[in-house]
């Protein structure tokens, strides 16, 4: 099995010149996913099962700047400076691994999220990506978006798809290595599209998104016809992004997160990340929409809901859902 090590080390030539500045600083926006990564096939490097395809948030992300210095690696999250076996600072510092040219060589991080951390809003995709890019800022790597892609996806996977903003489709590849398995940008341009946040509970999920794909793909599952289901999806939405058809886009979106849903709820043991106020925000929406608002959710690894509806319907929705956090991905 190819290891990541050997990856990062084909990427950053190690014979380039070595020439780090004090700082490397970098933003990456949050990416909601219409078709959803569920499911690997292979851990280690974060290769996935199937395509999937989603959009940035362009306005929230995370901030990360980074500098180099000897000793322990620093970790500061939302200006809170964690323990050193705090998870989040254990798994980054585990990514680090990758890029010290000496074991005493230490980082000091400094990262600020704009939505809360491991709660589904998808702060380890844009978090990653920031990483990677404040790396390739510090250590002046001047790496194409293809090869940032990469490196963000053996961070976490969905962070290969945080290095844009708009529509963006991570192709997942054949190949062992994982160097054909990137994502890349999108040409389509849906200025009227509206994404809402519902944010029902700020608190971590129970299980990461990496144990519960594990525990979906493996046993006996519904996870076969998810696979099936997704080319359909990726086909049927690329028709719906040539019509700017936001209605078409909704629909597959929500379908292919309630699937997902499903077949997490089809494992052994079941895994589900919905809370009762989940379940109540998709009645909610449901009962409306049959009494004829155009709005559609989608679902992560996580019980917070996600809208997608034409800016001309905006104010129904807010009327329907108050606390909601609207957000515009395409400048008009
Ligand atoms: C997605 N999710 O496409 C899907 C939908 C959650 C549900 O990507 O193990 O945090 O780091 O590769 O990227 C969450 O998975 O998992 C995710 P790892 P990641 O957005």
């Amino acid at each position: 099995m190819i290891s990541a090590q050997t990856i990062v080390n084909q990427l950053i030539h190690q014979n380039a010149p070595y020439s780090p500045k004090t700082e490397g600083t970098a933003f990456a926006p949050v990416n909601i996913a219409l078709i959803k990564y569920w499911g690997k096939r292979n851990n280690a490097l974060n290769l996935p099962v199937t395509d999937s395809l989603s959009i940035g948030l362009r306005t929230l992300g995370t901030t990360t700047s980074i500098r180099l210095h000897q000793g322990q690696d620093i970790i500061y999250l939302n200006n809170e400076r964690l323990p050193f076996d705090h998870p989040f600072a254990q798994r980054t510092s585990r990514y680090l691994d990758l890029f010290r040219r000496q074991p005493n060589d230490g980082f000091m991080v400094m990262t600020k999220n704009d939505v809360p951390t491991g709660a589904g809003l998808a702060s380890s995709a844009s978090g990653y990506a920031a990483l990677v890019l404040a790396l390739n800022d510090l250590f002046q790597w001047q790496l194409d978006k293809t090869q940032l892609s990469i490196l963000a996806r053996i961070g976490s996977g969905s962070a290969c798809r945080s290095l844009w903003d708009g529509l963006v489709h991570w192709h997942a590849g054949q190949q062992d290595d994982g160097l054909d398995s990137y994502a890349t940008p999108l040409v389509y341009q849906l200025p009227t599209l509206r994404i809402g946040l519902l944010t029902l509970s700020n608190k971590t999920k129970p299980v990461s998104s990496r144990i519960g794909m594990q525990q979906t793909v493996h046993g006996l599952s519904l996870y076969p016809a998810w696979k099936t289901m997704v080319d359909t999806h990726l086909t049927q939405i690329t028709q719906a992004f040539e019509k700017q058809d936001i209605n078409g886009i909704g629909k597959i979106s929500e379908h292919n997160a309630l699937a997902m849903h499903a077949t997490m709820l089809s494992a052994s043991p079941a895994l589900c990340y919905f809370l009762p106020e989940t379940l109540a925000t998709l009645q909610t929406l449901w009962s409306a929409r049959e009494a004829g608002l155009n709005c559609w959710a989608t679902l992560d690894a996580g019980p917070n809901v996600k809208l997608l509806f034409e800016a001309e319907t905006a104010h129904d929705v807010k009327k329907l859902f108050p606390d909601i956090n609207i957000i515009q991905p395409f400048v008009s």
